[in-house]
């Protein structure tokens, strides 16, 4: 579809064409994967747009495109994985700057603030931003950047984005990490957010098979600010991750909606189970921030977290139980997946951090795919019966 037709349309119509017009040579319907790594140019500095792929690349532009669409954003940027995007943002920042961070957030995110950008002079400060208020005994002259995972991963608080973005001072930017809604779900830019960053690599990609990371900007001085830094960081993705993702937001709808609809009904089976302790989706009213759920997300994702009766033995008796469902990192994708969070995904926060926030030896989380519930509900079942022998 041209550009002009594309005003005004719905979000399933965008993420199946915005960026993505036919070919003018050849009429091909889906964008070509231009693996070229250069550009000829007709005289020193004469050329089409394209002069080298680091700097800008026709399928990765046809991408970041639609990515930018979604997101409601001012333009978006295609990098080689959600690490590489928050790195991305915080390449923007100087010795002496500060960081608030929410205190629950991927254990990846947390090392590569306390491991590698904590030794570049940048501060971090951690809080819980559910109650956004907290943020003040941090904030300072220094504050530059306030980073929000919502819903944290693994926990799965909700943080009120607008809120938080009222409290801060003109000039600290707000940056949401939106990996585990999408941008189908939740759109932090319309919520006040200054920058939205994605893990690819989950549900916006959702078929487990891209590594990838997104950073969309609400307005042009931070856009090419960023594209400079794209530019001469170099962490940017390659042509044909850039093709598999494009091709993937256009069911990122349909998908979204499923992993609700099954995650829906897993949630339910969990809450109603004599071995589980405790259930945590963000759809469920008895989340303690489902008000900000309601009121800021379309809908609640795929993402479940629960605490089973029992300690590590029995965790670990089940996870090796299941059969249907993975024991893998990672989310978003079409398969199920389960995960230990203490020991896979968040090893790298400090053992004393995640028993504040409750990641003990039963913490469990689940990544609700697209296959049949009733196969998933039958599966959890019969691992559970094999875990506690009932
Ligand atoms: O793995 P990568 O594409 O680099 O994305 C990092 C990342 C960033 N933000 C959030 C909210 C994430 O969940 C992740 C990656 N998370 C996992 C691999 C996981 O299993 O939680």
């Amino acid at each position: 579809m041209k550009k002009e037709d594309l005003l005004n349309k719905k979000f399933e119509t965008k993420a199946i064409h915005s960026g993505q017009e036919p070919d003018g040579i050849t009429g091909s319907i889906m964008t070509p994967i231009h693996l070229s790594s250069t550009f000829v140019q007709t005289s020193p500095g004469q050329h089409t747009g394209y002069e080298y792929s680091r700097t800008a690349n026709p399928t990765r532009t046809a991408y970041e495109t639609c990515l930018a669409e979604l997101e409601g954003g001012n333009r978006a940027f295609a990098l080689a994985s959600g690490c590489a995007a928050t790195s991305l943002v915080l390449h923007r920042l100087k010795v002496g700057d500060e960081v608030i961070a929410s205190d629950d957030m991927y254990g990846g995110t947390y090392r590569l603030f306390e491991k590698v950008f904590k030794n570049k002079g940048i501060k971090f400060h951690y809080v819980d931003l559910t109650s956004p208020e907290s943020m003040k005994s941090v904030l300072s002259k220094n504050t530059q950047l306030v980073w929000v995972e919502t819903p944290t991963n693994p926990t799965l608080k909700m943080i009120d984005i607008q809120r938080v973005k009222e409290l801060l001072p003109r000039g600290v930017d707000l940056c949401v990490d939106n990996t585990f809604m999408s941008s189908y779900f939740q759109k932090p830019l319309l919520h006040g957010a200054d920058l939205v960053v994605h893990s690819t690599t989950k549900f916006m990609n959702g078929h487990s098979d891209v590594v990838g990371g997104a950073v969309i900007s609400s307005r042009k001085e931070l856009s090419d600010e960023l594209a400079f830094l794209a530019n001469s960081v170099g962490n940017i993705a390659g042509a044909f991750d850039s093709y598999l993702v494009m091709r993937s937001l256009k069911t990122l709808p349909v998908r979204m909606e499923r992993h609700q609809e099954n995650a829906f009904g897993v949630s339910g089976f969990l809450e109603s189970h004599p071995k589980i302790d405790k259930v945590i989706y963000p759809g469920l009213r008895n989340h303690p921030q489902y008000e900000i759920a309601e009121k800021q997300m379309t809908g609640f994702g795929g993402v479940i977290s629960f605490i089973l009766k029992g300690g590590l033995t029995e965790a670990k008796a089940f996870l090796e139980s299941v059969r249907v469902f993975s024991l893998a990192e990672s989310l978003g994708g079409v398969e199920s997946l389960i995960e230990h969070p203490g020991i896979m995904t968040h090893a790298s926060v400090p053992k004393e951090q995640r028993k504040q926030l409750g990641i003990n030896d039963s913490f469990i989380r689940l990544s609700v795919g697209l296959e049949n519930k009733d196969d998933l509900l039958a599966d959890l079942r019969q691992a559970l019966n094999r875990a506690f022998a009932l």
